[in-house]
């Protein structure tokens, strides 16, 4: 966006949304986390890097979206306490290590488990397909059959080829996230649930 887009936009002001990361441990969530700050950085002003344990929160920007990213802790001991974790979530991006075969089962049990969550009921689901930069990554197509993402009725859902590491994919992924929700918003639709999970709003 140009300055003088960034000024009106600054006068207009920002919507402020959530998305959760979530997705088995070594996915690639944290490379992503970071590789979406570097593409789509956040206000000077703006609040970052907030720690607290299973979680790192950082805003990014993108359009009149001021997005807060929760980093959320994907090891397995970790993935009970998720739904604790999804409160005011308007986008869960699930991310999948498209080079492990061996865990794309566990993976799409674990998408089921917290996309079925009644706190994520009104949020949009872009899934991505991570490390497509290796050649023996699982194609999106083959994600999307795994995680059985047309069985989902109830959410407007995506899914995108990415690499954390080139960032290739992310500007499709969050341009569909932003553009969702903004519809989404604007037809009257709510995209988040607030304080069902017990974890209240604090962030
Ligand atoms: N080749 C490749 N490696 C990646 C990509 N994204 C993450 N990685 C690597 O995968 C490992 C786990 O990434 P990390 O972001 O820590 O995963 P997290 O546990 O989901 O946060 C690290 O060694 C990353 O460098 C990617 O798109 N391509
Ligand atoms: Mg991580």
């Amino acid at each position: 966006m140009s300055r003088l887009g960034q000024s009106f936009r600054r006068l207009l002001g920002y919507k402020e949304m959530r998305l959760a990361l979530l997705g088995l441990d070594a996915g690639g969530k944290t490379t992503t986390l970071y590789k979406l700050q570097e593409l789509f950085p956040p206000d000077p002003a703006g609040e970052k890097n907030v720690d607290v344990p299973m979680v790192v929160i950082e805003e990014i920007h993108h359009k009149n979206v001021k997005f807060r990213v929760w980093d959320v802790d994907g090891a397995k001991r970790a993935r009970s306490a998720w739904r604790f974790l999804v409160d005011s979530t308007d986008g869960l991006v699930f991310v999948v290590d498209s080079l492990d075969r061996e865990r794309i089962d566990e993976a799409a049990q674990a998408f089921h488990s917290i996309v079925t969550d009644k706190s994520l009921r009104n949020s949009a689901i872009l899934v991505l397909a991570n490390k497509q930069d290796m050649k023996t990554a699982l194609s999106p197509v083959d994600v999307c059959v795994s995680l059985d993402l047309h069985s989902l009725r109830n959410h407007r859902w995506h899914i995108v080829g990415t690499s954390a590491s080139t960032g290739e994919g992310l500007y499709e992924a969050l341009d569909w996230l932003t553009d969702t929700l903004n519809q989404m918003q604007a037809r009257g639709l709510p995209t988040c649930v607030v304080g069902e999970s017990g974890w209240q709003a604090w962030f």
